[in-house]
């Protein structure tokens, strides 16, 4: 065996030892992942980073929600009935969520800025930018 030979093995030695760990590693990160999963499966499901009004029982919680500029707010639909999250003003308009369904929007400027679910129309709430 030539010296450069050996070099060449003592190399893909070290390159398979190394997809190894990498191995050992992604397992792991994948084991980890399976497990959080089922956490979050097994509880009510998160909200999420970020400004959150929950719809429920007819209502919108908190009915007034005050966030920075540049915020977005998400609404989850946790009722068992559909409701949407239509603007006053027409600024924005959710899809009928269903349960469990979400709907987030950007507000840019500040403001205070009212909606209401148009299949329940007495069900109203405000977002106050600033
Ligand atoms: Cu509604």
């Amino acid at each position: 065996m030539t010296n450069s030979e050996n070099e060449r093995n003592v190399d893909r030695r070290r390159f398979l030892q190394r997809m190894a760990w990498m191995g050992t590693a992604a397992l792991w990160t994948l084991a980890t992942g399976v497990v959080k999963g089922t956490h979050i499966e097994d509880t009510t499901p998160a909200l999420g980073d970020g400004p959150h009004v929950v719809v429920d029982n007819f209502k919108f919680a908190p009915a007034t929600i005050a966030v920075p500029i540049g915020a977005t707010v998400t609404w989850t639909n946790r009722d068992d009935v559909p409701h949407n999250v239509v603007s006053t003003d027409k600024k924005f308009a959710s899809p009928v969520l269903d349960t469990d369904e979400k709907f987030s929007y950007t507000f840019p400027a500040a403001g205070t800025f009212k909606y209401y679910c148009s299949i329940h129309p007495r069900m109203t709430g405000q977002v106050v930018v600033g």
